[in-house]
């Protein structure tokens, strides 16, 4: 038996640790998660557990976030393996060159990759034959082959809340986050699935990317966990969308409110939604939902972004959600690489005629695990010199004369859709310096869209927010590691090719 530690920086319930953690716990491991907001002293409690195993999550721009602490426990506990895993290792080894701190890195979906490890480390085997697994060759990065995803979610144990619910915060709050799929239907160019997509499938027929769990197991899930933790008042779906299967939502529709009964809400995918299912989610309970509008050009949408959405889909959907009573919020991007300032404007004035109850705004970033993200590194679109933290909601990262008040535009975004002569205003507000106002704008609209209108609960939320406000607007957490100083070109050379803004 082997202890594993798992950690993460941001507060949340994060479905792949939960999985992990359940996977290695069945064949007979000891788990554990830390999240830093959450422990009075975050390095002496992963000390004191005294781990065999730490497994480290990571997105893009939080790759050397744990870096210090692991120094050190590597010194207090001299036995200790560390193993990172997430999107950012799964598109980029580099961490493998920091010697002595990454000890393994695991690619794409890692319930088996990491139960394989974890025996191997614990019987002193080698790794080296592990697919899924990377780890230094000849000093220098290499990732074996991967395994398929796993094509029955239901094959799965359900995934370990107790991870999480330890916390009281997390376990007494007013929303609970739960996972119903994996994949997505789309593969939108400046999101990291496309290229999940043509890395993570062989191709081999009949194979899946998108897969969803059964309802029946679902509602088993849920209703195991609110034995245990019976006060939550509502759902949210993590997933990219919740009508990833066609007919899955009208089985759910019979069974959730009979076996299960909590309102909920979730991001759905507009092109694959009409008024049967629209009603369907309204009787199940569905209260808010939230889709990927990104731009207000028909033509970005389609051409650069590729998400598929036509401008009749982007308008039309809105008045059936409304008929339903269900409320929607509209995800934005401002600053790519594919449009002006005034293009940007135009989103806003597509937000103003659709009306969604509340507008989610991120700042484009140049992810080298996308198509867009690997072009811009490719023309030199992307300013070196800006460590813009881990998040998509701070700055931007764009070589752009303009970047100044493509940011401030993100922040006064809510403003110029919802006042009355925002449009105008924002346009004038924006040639401004950019201030601690304009964030504190930005941060009041989405509390009351998220606490009020979603109804995630104010407190919960204003506290969430708090909690989160590094994720948020923290601009240096040790992201743009550079691994000694090669770090520019070494991503391109390791990567094989082939919420989502939309979380
Ligand atoms: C739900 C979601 C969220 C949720 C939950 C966070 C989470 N990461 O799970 C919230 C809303 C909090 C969120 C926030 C953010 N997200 Co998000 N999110 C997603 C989304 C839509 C689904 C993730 C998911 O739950 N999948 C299902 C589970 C089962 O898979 P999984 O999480 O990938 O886990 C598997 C493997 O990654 C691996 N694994 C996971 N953890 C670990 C740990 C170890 C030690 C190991 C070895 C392996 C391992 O094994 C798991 C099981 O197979 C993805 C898009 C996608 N489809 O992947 C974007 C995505 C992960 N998010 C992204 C981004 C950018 C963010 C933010 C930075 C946005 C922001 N606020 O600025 C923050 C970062 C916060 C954070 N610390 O993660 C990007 C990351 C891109 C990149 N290259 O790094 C993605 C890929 C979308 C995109 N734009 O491309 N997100
Ligand atoms: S941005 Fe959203 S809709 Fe587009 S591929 Fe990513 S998860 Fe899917």
């Amino acid at each position: 038996m082997a202890r594993v530690a798992f950690i993460v920086t941001t507060c949340h319930e994060f479905e792949g640790i939960k999985v992990l953690s359940s996977v290695l716990k069945q064949h007979g491991h000891e788990c554990d998660c830390f999240i830093t907001s959450e422990e009075k002293d975050f390095h002496g409690a992963v000390r004191d557990y005294a781990p065999d195993v730490l497994g480290i999550y990571a997105t893009t721009g939080q790759e050397a976030w744990a870096h210090r602490h692991i120094e050190a426990w590597k010194k207090e506990l001299p036995h200790l393996k560390t193993v990172m895993g997430g999107p950012h290792p799964s598109f980029d080894p580099g961490n493998l060159r920091d010697e002595g701190i990454i000890d393994a890195i695991i690619k794409a979906e890692a319930e088996y990759a990491m139960l394989d490890l974890v025996n191997a480390w614990e019987g002193n085997n080698s790794i080296e034959l592990i697919p899924n697994v990377g780890f230094l060759r000849d000093g220098e990065p290499w990732v074996n082959p991967i395994r398929p995803v796993i094509q029955d979610l239901d094959e799965l144990p359900f995934p370990d809340v107790d991870l999480f619910y330890k916390y009281p915060f997390l376990a007494k709050k007013r929303v609970m986050q739960v996972h119903a799929s994996r994949g997505c239907q789309n593969s939108c160019t400046y999101c990291s699935v496309g290229l999940m997509k043509k890395e993570w499938i062989s191709g081999k027929k009949g194979e899946r990317f998108n897969r969803t769990k059964s309802v029946d197991y679902l509602v088993a899930e849920m209703n195991d966990i609110l034995a245990r933790f019976p006060h939550f008042k509502m759902v949210n779906f993590g997933d990219a969308a919740l009508n990833m299967e066609s007919g899955w939502i009208q089985e759910f529709a019979e069974k959730w409110p009979a076996k299960v009964g909590l309102p909920f809400a979730c991001n759905v995918n507009i092109n694959y939604l009409d008024e049967d299912d629209i009603e369907a989610m309204s009787r199940a309970g569905c209260v808010s939902v939230q889709f990927g509008l990104e731009s207000g050009s028909e033509d970005v949408r389609l051409k650069v972004y590729k998400k598929g959405y036509t401008d009749k889909v982007v308008y039309g959907i809105p008045t059936l959600l409304r008929k339903h009573k269900i409320t929607y919020r509209t995800n934005n991007i401002m600053g790519s690489p594919a449009e002006t300032l005034d293009d940007m404007f135009n989103t806003v004035r597509t937000n103003r005629a659709i009306k969604p109850n509340g507008c989610t705004v991120l700042i484009y970033r140049p992810f080298r695990s996308t198509e867009l993200g690997r072009e811009d590194f490719e023309k030199e679109r992307v300013d070196f010199s800006r460590d813009i933290g881990p998040s998509i909601q701070a700055d931007s990262q764009m070589l752009r004369d303009d970047v100044e008040e493509v940011v401030n535009l993100q922040k006064l975004f809510n403003v110029a859709v919802y006042l009355p002569f925002g449009l105008p205003l924002v346009k004038a507000l924006i040639k401004l310096p950019r201030n601690p106002l304009f964030d504190w704008t930005l941060l009041a609209f989405l509390w009351y869209q998220h606490a009020v209108v979603s109804g995630y609960g104010m407190v919960d939320d204003f506290k969430l927010g708090l909690k989160n406000i590094g994720q948020i607007f923290g601009k240096k957490s040790g992201g743009m590691h550079s691994y000694g100083d090669t770090q520019k070109n070494q991503f391109l050379d390791t990567l094989d090719t082939g919420q989502d803004v939309s979380v």
